[in-house]
């Protein structure tokens, strides 16, 4: 079973939206499981205190490292037998690829740090090895909804999850394009038709067409992916 653990100090938003549809059913069924703990459970003194203002002044406020610690400490002493990686949710964490999701969904699970406030005390990002990761350029008030984004990511692709294995492999990204238009009944929607070869019946053309019109929609709408699509290593002969 493939773990997700986070550390919060909203637990009540997990499994939020996960708990539903796809990713629903395979918590339901075992396939992942989720433990969302609560960070302020970690503190000691009166008011439970979680964060303190900032060292050489300044706005918000910082989640102090000694709470933060512990409570990443307690996670990793319940389950002492599977190494999974490290994970703190803030805006200034390398960009989430869906290499990286690939990756981390083939491992045994992911531990999830959520941050919120100004941000969390530096020395523990250290001294406990978390991965910084970003899941765009844009901010959130904290990493809980970054982290839900990540695990639907992770989740889809486990064994099992996905109705139609074909569907993970053809999308956007996993061939470094983006996905072609798709069209359904009926023939014809407010004046607007089926492009003919895709009810043509000829399955090599429709595959030409959507190769083409993948390449033509990734060129225009994404010319970062498309660089990086036409100077991919091609597969050699022999
Ligand atoms: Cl991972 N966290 C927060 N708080 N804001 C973000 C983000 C993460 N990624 C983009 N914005």
């Amino acid at each position: 079973m493939w773990r997700a653990s986070v550390l919060t100090l909203f637990p009540e938003m997990f499994p939020g939206p996960l708990g539903i549809s796809l990713t629903g059913k395979a918590l339901t069924s075992g396939i992942w499981s989720l433990d969302a703990h609560d960070i302020r459970e970690h503190t000691t003194d009166k008011h439970r205190t979680v964060d303190d203002t900032p060292a050489g002044g300044g706005a918000g406020m910082v989640l102090k490292p000694d709470i933060l610690a512990r409570a990443i400490d307690a996670v990793a002493d319940a389950n002492a037998s599977e190494i999974r990686p490290k994970l703190l949710m803030t805006p200034r964490g390398a960009p989430l690829t869906q290499a990286r999701v690939s990756q981390l969904s083939a491992g045994p699970g992911v531990t999830i740090v959520c941050g919120r406030f100004e941000g969390i005390d530096e020395r523990v990002i250290a001294a406990r090895g978390l991965e910084e990761v970003s899941i765009g350029d844009y901010v959130l008030s904290g990493g809980e909804i970054a982290a839900l984004a990540l695990l639907d990511a992770c989740v889809r692709l486990l064994p099992g999850v996905l109705g139609a294995a074909a569907s993970a492999e053809d999308e956007s990204f996993s061939h470094g394009l983006l996905e072609y238009p798709q069209y359904t009944r009926p023939q014809e929607f407010e004046g607007q038709a089926i492009p003919e070869i895709l009810t043509s019946g000829d399955h090599g053309k429709v595959a030409a067409w959507r190769k083409a019109q993948a390449e033509a929609l990734t060129r225009t709408r994404r010319p970062d992916l498309w660089a990086a699509y036409q100077a991919r290593p091609k597969p050699q002969k022999g």
